[in-house]
């Protein structure tokens, strides 16, 4: 009988719920491993160069975490028509040109469309921007009445009204608090946004988004080494990069690409693979994102492969509960970003995404913007909450929870104009 019951407990528990009450938060817990070698190339040879760095370790770097991680992209898909759907010169109080651009990309007798949202400050004639994708729609970042409505599935929201996957009138300006697009108008900066939905809609299903336009005949899923949804929104995000180096309001030398959790998994996988944004913002990215996954604290990938199958390649998943296995760590993941300037960003009460091993990759990824003679974050000691660190490499954690605040954004303001403005690439 014992037995039989113990059986009935197992079998009842859902994987997440048992794999959530199996989290480890208490740092005595975690295991001893070895944090992988940036300065060392997978056969061994010391790295002492930038030329070498750049020649033998940085491409077999980015080969594994495109075949083991995110996933490759299966072919070319930068071939676009673009339509501005509305345009004024007095959004945002007067201060901002606003922008609506729609991208449309026809492949494989399917199409796919999204719709950039960018502020400009008026005094700035070519203006550096922060990129970033929204979760609920680009009328979901302000109140401004103009934003057009997105026609994409949408994750229902109570909270916001968001009922039948339809993004409504009713969820205008519901993420304001996480978009300071004033602050950022004053700093000098614009803001450019994104539906991540209308790239990629944010569920197991590859019928949908993106990755049907290069499938192969007969094809209907990626295959284990090629992308999933995190690698379909870092695409989106260098077609919108595309789309800026032919827009005169954008200075495309100057976008700094961001994002909050997923889509902070997002921007860092942009920017290692894409080479033009001028620097990266990680906000609270966690698991798969600026934490380091063999910690295994908080999320972990098995965790993270069971609730959400298709955000990596299904290669990734040989490393659930077998993280040892893994020759990467996150910190190289910051390493394909390097020399650029980098900013990874936690939230105290975020302990799901390891504050702590947010930031260790930081610290871990700093060898090498040595070598290329910048600061990075020499001590592993946590700093202070609220007492951000700054270099080209930066970090903070803040008070409060996964989120993004007017907190974040003054700090990424204040970093950019000192790191990223007349950054060499
Ligand atoms: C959580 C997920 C995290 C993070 C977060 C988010 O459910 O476990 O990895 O991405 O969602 O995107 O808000």
């Amino acid at each position: 009988m014992q037995n039989f019951r113990f059986f009935i407990i197992v079998f009842i528990c859902t994987p997440m719920a048992f794999a959530q009450s199996d989290t480890n938060y208490d740092e005595r817990k975690v295991p001893h491993f070895e944090v992988p070698e940036i300065l060392t190339s997978f056969k061994g040879e010391k790295i002492s160069s930038t030329n070498d760095w750049a020649k033998k370790r940085r491409p077999e770097l980015l080969r594994f975490f495109q075949e083991q991680v995110y996933g490759k992209v299966p072919g070319i898909l930068d071939d676009f028509s673009f339509k501005v759907l509305e345009h004024s010169d007095r959004a945002i109080n007067g201060k901002a040109k606003r922008k609506q651009v729609q991208l449309t990309f026809d492949r494989n007798g399917k199409t796919l469309r999204f719709t950039i949202l960018i502020y400009t400050p008026i005094k700035v004639a070519k203006a550096p921007i922060f990129l970033g994708y929204n979760f609920y729609g680009n009328h979901t970042v302000g109140s401004d009445e103009h934003v057009i409505i997105s026609k994409a599935w949408a994750r229902n929201n109570e909270a916001f009204e968001i009922e039948e996957h339809t993004l409504t009138e009713k969820s205008r300006g519901v993420r304001s608090s996480r978009w300071a697009i004033e602050k950022i108008i004053d700093g000098g900066y614009g803001l450019a946004t994104i539906y991540y939905g209308e790239v990629d809609p944010d569920k197991h299903d590859f019928s949908d988004g993106v990755h049907q336009l290069l499938y192969k005949k007969g094809q209907d899923e990626p295959k284990n080494d090629e992308w999933g949804s995190i690698a379909g929104w870092a695409w989106g995000l260098s077609r919108a990069m595309d789309y800026f180096s032919m827009d005169s309001d954008v200075d495309a030398s100057q976008v700094i690409v961001f994002g909050h959790s997923r889509l902070g998994k997002a921007s860092l996988w942009a920017g290692a693979t894409d080479t033009r944004f001028a620097g990266v913002i990680s906000n609270n990215s966690g698991c798969g994102g600026a934490a380091l996954s063999k910690r295994r604290f908080g999320e972990t990938i098995a965790v993270i492969n069971n609730s959400f199958p298709h955000w990596f390649c299904k290669n990734f998943r040989s490393y659930n509960n077998n993280e040892d296995a893994l020759a990467v760590d996150q910190h190289q993941l910051m390493a394909l970003i390097a020399p650029r300037p980098l900013y990874v960003a936690s939230a105290q009460e975020d302990q799901w995404a390891d504050p702590y091993g947010e930031f260790l990759s930081t610290h871990y990824v700093t060898p090498l913007y040595h070598l290329f003679g910048k600061e990075g974050i020499t001590s592993n000691k946590m700093p202070e909450t609220n007492a951000p660190i700054q270099n080209t490499v930066a970090y903070h954690i803040r008070t409060g929870k996964h989120d993004v605040t007017d907190y974040d954004w003054e700090q990424y303001i204040s970093w950019a104009k000192k790191f990223v403005a007349g950054s060499k690439k």
